[in-house]
C-alpha cells in the first residue's frame, strides 16, 4: 500500500467524492427548505472526553460555504455569534449587521434563531432556577433573541431548555420550576407580539425542542409529548404561538419511534420545525448526519411528512464527525448530508405514488367485507386474515424503494 502524502489527501477525497456521483446541484438543493446551523458548521469536534480536532469557522466562513453548497437557510444560537458579554448592546447589533451582510452576499436567509440556555455557568441551576434574577436574565435573553430574529427576518425561534432538570433529587420542586419556565416563554411571546408590530412582520413560530437526557441527569420536559402537554397545560399565555421542533435523534434516544412521535405532533398541528440527524437508540446525542444509521426509518419518516404536507424547515442539526477535517466539513459532510436528505425525500415521493403500496394499503383499509354477525370474533378474524400479510409486503416494498429495486435494480450471486 502506498502512503498518501498530506498534500494529496484533499485531492483524493475530492476524486472519490466525484466518483460517488449522485450529487445534486446547488440550484436543486436550494429548492428544499433546508437550514444549516452556525453551530454545526463551526463544531470543532470537542466533547466531554474529546479535544477539538478542527479549527474555528467564522460566521462569514460558514455562511459562504453554505451558499456554495446550496443550503438556502442559516440558523444560530445567540452566543454562537455574539459573545455572552457583548449581548444586548451596540456590539451585538454590529455583529447582527455583519451577519445580514454575509447572508445577502451569499444568497441565504436566516430561518431560525435560538437562545443558548445551557452552556454558560449562569444556567447551572437551569434557566428556570430558584433565584429570580436568573429567571429575569433568562427572560431578557429570550426576548433579545426574538429581537435578533426579527432583525434578521427569521420565521422561527427554537427553545431547547437544556439544563431544565437536575442532578440530585428533592431540591427542585418540578411543578414550580415548570411554571417559572413558562414565564420565560410568555415573556418571549409577549415581546414577539410587540416587536412584530414594530417591524411590521408576522410573529415568530416558537418551537420547543425536547431531549430525554443530557445535559442534566433528569430532564423536566424530556420528550416532544411532554412538551405538548406543557403547551396545553394552561401555563402558556399564547399556546397558539408555541409548537415543537422535534429532533430525530432526541426521540430515538428515549426509545421512541420517531415517526410515531412526529405523527403525534402533526395531530396537534404543532410540528413547526424539524431537526434532522441520525444516531442510535438509548445512547448519547451523537448527532450523526441524516440517513447514515437508519435510512429505512428515515424514508418512513419522510413518507409521513410528505403525505401530511409538512412544509417547515429541515434543520441540519448534526455534528460532522471529529475525524472529518475542516476541508471535509464543507467538501464531504454537508453536501452528502443534504444529498441524502433530498434522495430520501424523493424516495418518499416514490413510496407515496407506488402502485403496489397503494393497492396493498387500499386493500387493507377495505378489509374482507362485512360479516353476518358483527360480534362474531372468529368470522371477523378470518375475514381479513390473508390481507394482513400485506403489512410485511409493504415493508419489503419500502426496502426495495430504498435500494432502488422498484426501478429494476437487482443483485445476482
Ligand atoms: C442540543 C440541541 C440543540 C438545539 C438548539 O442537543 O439539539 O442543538 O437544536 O439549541
Ligand atoms: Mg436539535
Ligand atoms: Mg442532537
Amino acid at each position: 500500500m502506498t502512503p498518501v502524502p498530506t498534500n494529496q489527501q484533499q485531492a483524493l477525497v475530492e476524486r472519490l467524492m466525484n466518483a460517488c456521483g449522485g450529487s445534486y446541484s446547488p440550484e436543486v438543493r436550494r429548492r428544499y427548505y433546508i437550514s444549516g446551523p452556525q453551530w454545526a458548521a463551526a463544531y470543532p469536534g470537542h466533547a466531554l472526553f474529546h479535544a477539538p480536532t478542527r479549527d474555528d469557522v467564522s460566521i462569514e466562513g460558514a455562511i459562504e460555504a453554505y451558499g456554495k453548497i446550496g443550503i438556502p437557510y442559516w440558523a444560530t444560537h445567540d452566543t454562537d455569534v455574539i459573545p455572552t458579554d457583548k449581548l444586548f448592546g451596540d456590539e451585538q447589533w454590529a455583529i447582527v449587521e455583519r451577519i445580514q451582510k454575509a447572508l445577502d452576499n451569499n444568497g441565504l436567509k436566516c430561518s431560525m434563531v435560538t437562545t443558548e440556555t445551557f452552556h454558560h455557568a449562569v444556567w447551572a441551576a437551569s434557566p428556570a432556577a430558584e433565584a429570580p434574577e436568573v429567571r429575569a436574565y433568562a427572560a431578557e435573553r429570550l426576548k433579545n433573541t426574538v429581537h435578533i430574529g426579527h432583525k434578521l427576518g427569521a420565521q422561527f425561534a427554537v427553545y431547547w431548555p437544556g439544563s431544565l432538570g437536575y442532578f440530585v433529587q428533592g431540591a427542585v420542586e418540578e411543578t414550580e420550576t415548570l411554571k417559572w419556565y413558562a414565564d420565560g416563554l410568555n415573556a418571549a411571546c409577549d415581546a414577539d407580539i410587540e416587536l412584530a408590530k414594530q417591524y411590521n412582520r408576522p410573529t415568530l413560530k416558537h418551537c420547543m425542542e425536547a431531549k430525554p437526557f443530557e445535559p442534566q441527569a433528569e430532564i423536566l420536559l424530556p420528550t416532544s409529548d411532554a412538551m405538548l402537554a406543557f403547551i396545553y397545560s394552561g401555563l402558556l399565555k399564547h399556546p397558539d404561538m408555541v409548537g415543537l421542533n422535534p429532533e430525530y435523534l432526541h426521540e430515538l434516544m428515549w426509545g421512541a419511534a420517531p415517526r410515531a412521535a412526529l405523527a403525534r405532533a402533526l395531530m396537534c398541528n404543532k410540528l413547526f420545525h424539524f431537526d434532522i440527524n441520525d444516531g442510535y437508540r438509548l445512547k448519547h446525542d451523537v448527532d450523526i448526519a441524516v440517513g447514515l444509521v437508519n435510512p429505512l426509518d428515515w424514508l418512513n419518516v419522510l413518507v409521513l411528512l410528505r403525505s401530511h404536507g409538512y412544509n417547515g424547515p429541515f434543520n441540519l442539526d448534526y455534528k460532522p464527525p471529529r475525524t472529518t477535517s475542516n476541508h471535509g466539513v464543507f467538501a464531504v459532510s454537508f453536501p452528502t448530508a443534504v444529498d441524502r436528505f433530498i434522495t430520501l425525500w424523493e424516495m418518499a415521493g416514490d413510496a407515496i405514488a407506488d402502485p403496489i403500496i397503494k393497492e396493498a394499503t387500499t386493500a387493507l383499509r377495505a378489509g374482507g367485507g362485512p360479516v353476518a354477525d358483527p360480534r362474531d370474533v372468529d368470522a371477523i378474524t378470518r375475514n381479513n386474515r390473508e390481507l394482513l400479510s400485506l403489512h410485511e409486503l409493504i415493508a419489503h416494498r419500502l426496502f426495495q424503494i430504498l435500494i432502488g429495486a422498484h426501478r429494476g435494480r437487482h443483485y445476482m450471486v
